[in-house]
């Protein structure tokens, strides 16, 4: 998609701070972090929400982010993630790409858990 700043970071037309590449995957730093190492895992090829991925995208973003949250925890010394993803604008995705936050968390850092809504 043309106007996507995801597809342009995984096209290479726009600097990312790329941590990990497979060949449907991409992870790289989230530009406004929640917590120092808050990682964004996008499919390369643009698809806007979860239920749109083909199945070998989906399994490969998914295995992504299974391999990628230990790393993202030792490389900052976390002692948990928040993983996630805001699957639709009245989730609060901003984003029309399909990315999953994997924010590391530490004891005490007063951040939020995931809620159900109104919990
Ligand atoms: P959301 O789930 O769509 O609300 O999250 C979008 C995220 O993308 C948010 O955390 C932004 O900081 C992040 N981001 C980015 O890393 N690089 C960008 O160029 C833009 C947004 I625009």
């Amino acid at each position: 998609m043309s106007d996507c700043i995801f597809c342009a970071i995984a096209a290479k037309d726009v600097h990312g701070r790329i941590v990990h590449e497979t060949e449907h995957s991409l992870a790289f730093l989230d530009v406004n972090p929640l917590a120092p190492g808050h990682t964004l895992v996008v499919p390369k090829d643009h698809y806007a929400r979860l239920d749109d991925l083909p199945e070998e995208i989906s399994a490969d973003l998914w295995r992504t982010v299974d391999e990628l949250v230990p790393r993202v925890e030792d490389g900052v010394d976390a002692d948990a993630t928040n993983v996630g993803v805001n699957n639709g604008p009245a989730a609060g995705q901003e984003v029309e790409h399909v990315h999953v936050h994997i924010v590391p968390r530490f004891e005490g850092d007063g951040g939020s858990p995931i809620h159900a809504v109104g919990g």
